[in-house]
């Protein structure tokens, strides 16, 4: 198992779960020198450059984990589920481009605010629109080599699919292929019956982690009881990313300190 840790560089963008702002390099250095393996980024588009952030990762030693999309629906307002078709379509562009933009760095890129919500055409509508984005984004990402990442969020941010059981049915409903699912830990506390069963249970589609205790901020924080979520992993033998998607609480740096302490505390590397 591999450790990240988010950036936030979307202009704009002040107030989120993301533990470094604003300043890539900043960010990495500060993530280097804690051990992270690497970093997420929340970007607001393809920007900063390829080159640039690769640069950044060799002088650093740093991978890039995943590219977040959601700033396509905070800053443009768009989604895969949205009421106008031209709006999907442009959605759809959006993510098309961030699944290049990550994959230049072997990174996928993470479907999660960007599914929207239930439109007034209704659920079946609405899933339907839902699953022909992902068919067209996941083919596009296998083009890339890597998986296309889907997040099920809890019920006050989608009406979509809140638990991982519900969008593991979606996905073999729909046959999408290299459709890997997002298990926030944040989001699970909220949803699941049980964290480290539903873990263990659908091992095989999960891609990526957000790694956040039960109130979003960096493990151990909170009352999340990371033992046996630990041992699920460690028991479907996850090789993927835990990745600090949690707020900057109480400060930055002791966020990020918390997270690389318990990481190294659960999975000892
Ligand atoms: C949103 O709550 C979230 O968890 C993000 O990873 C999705 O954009
Ligand atoms: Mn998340």
């Amino acid at each position: 198992m591999k450790s990240a840790i988010t950036i936030a560089l979307a202009p704009g963008i002040t107030y989120g779960p993301w533990v470094y702002w604003h300043h890539l390099e900043e960010g990495m250095q500060k993530a280097a020198a804690l051990g992270f393996d690497a970093i997420e980024l929340f970007t607001a588009g393809t920007a900063p450059d390829v080159a640039q952030v690769q640069a950044l990762c060799s002088t650093y030693g740093l991978s890039v984990a995943a590219v977040g999309t959601g700033a396509g629906k905070v800053i443009q307002g768009l989604t895969l589920t949205h009421a106008d078709a031209a709006v999907r379509q442009k959605a759809i562009g959006f993510i098309a481009d961030m699944i290049d933009y990550g994959a230049a760095f072997g990174a996928p890129a993470i479907i999660g605010s960007m599914q929207g919500h239930v439109s007034a055409s209704g659920r079946e509508t609405t899933l339907q629109w839902l699953a022909e984005g992902l068919a067209t984004l996941s083919a596009k990402a296998k083009a890339k080599q890597v998986p296309l990442i889907y997040e099920p969020l809890n019920r006050y941010e989608t009406d979509l699919f809140n638990t991982v059981e519900s969008a593991v049915s979606f996905i073999k409903a729909h046959q999408l292929e290299n459709v890997l699912l997002l298990a926030d830990l944040f989001h699970m506390n909220i949803e699941e019956r049980s964290v480290a069963g539903t873990l263990e249970e659908h091992g095989e589609y999960i891609g990526h982690i957000h790694f956040a205790d039960s109130n979003r901020r960096a493990m151990g924080m909170g009352h999340t009881d990371m033992e046996p979520i630990a041992a699920a992993l460690r028991k479907i033998g996850y090789k993927g990313y835990l990745s600090a998607e949690v707020f900057p609480l109480p400060d930055t740096d002791a966020a990020a300190q918390q997270t690389i302490h318990a990481f190294r505390q659960w999975f000892g590397n």
